[in-house]
């Protein structure tokens, strides 16, 4: 079995990677990366991950980098935690692949101009009143294609959860945790209720309340506003 060791910060998407290593169940560490402290850019961080950015996965001492790989090496490596639907197909395995890539690459920047627009333009004042109000709309599109295919099962693939729904949960709890209206969403809102009753995401929740104490006893915590 090899050693997992997963680098993550409150809030940020390295919860989707935390979420996959709890579903499968398998022992895991975590190394909280303080980026109020600019840890992430640090020289014994960047032999980790050269990108600067969380998560990063040690397997067996080796880094992975970036979630599409993380998560899609969690699920061919525990193909019984069914992360993602099972299919010998190479193309259905290509959509499963960018559907991950559409989180990752399509949805996740426009969650940045949400929840950290200061990191857009260098006015921080202005980033709430011009960045913040166009990632919202460019949200509320995506939330409609989303909502739209959560009325054919409660989960991304219908009946059975996948780490995608890891991600919209991710993406859900960061985007409303800074007041991002989510009421014309009702299905959406229904895929957080229930991704909340699950155990693993709870586990997963209660890994990073831990490291959010580390940080408010270290004064470096920076609750999302
Ligand atoms: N493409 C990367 C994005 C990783 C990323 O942007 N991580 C953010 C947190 S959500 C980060 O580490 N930010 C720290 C920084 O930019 O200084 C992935 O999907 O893994």
């Amino acid at each position: 079995m090899p050693e997992l060791e997963l680098f993550v910060a409150p809030n940020t998407c390295a919860r989707v990677a935390t979420i996959a290593l709890e579903e499968i169940g398998v022992p895991f560490e975590t190394t909280l990366i303080r980026t109020a402290a600019n840890q992430q850019n640090s020289p014994e961080f960047l032999k980790i991950n050269p990108k600067g950015k969380v998560p990063a996965l040690l397997i067996d001492g080796a880094p992975l980098t970036e979630n599409v790989a993380i998560l899609s090496w969690l699920a061919a490596t525990y193909p019984e935690a069914h992360l993602l639907p099972e299919t010998d197909d190479q193309l259905a395995a290509l959509k499963q692949t960018a559907d991950l890539a559409f989180w990752a690459g399509t949805v996740h920047p426009v969650v940045t101009r949400i929840a950290m627009p200061m990191k857009m333009i260098p006015d921080a004042a202005q980033s709430f009143e011009i960045v913040r109000p166009k990632g919202v709309e460019d949200m509320n599109k995506i939330m409609k294609m989303i909502d739209t295919r959560l009325q054919d099962g409660p989960w991304w693939y219908g009946e059975t959860w996948s780490i995608v729904d890891g991600y919209l949960y991710w993406v859900w709890g960061r985007i409303t945790g800074v007041g991002y209206d989510g009421t014309a969403f009702p299905n959406v809102q229904k895929h957080f209720e229930l991704s909340n009753a699950r155990p693993a995401m709870q586990r997963a929740m209660a890994r990073e309340e831990v490291n959010i104490d580390v940080l408010k006893s270290e004064n470096l915590y920076m609750p999302p506003r």
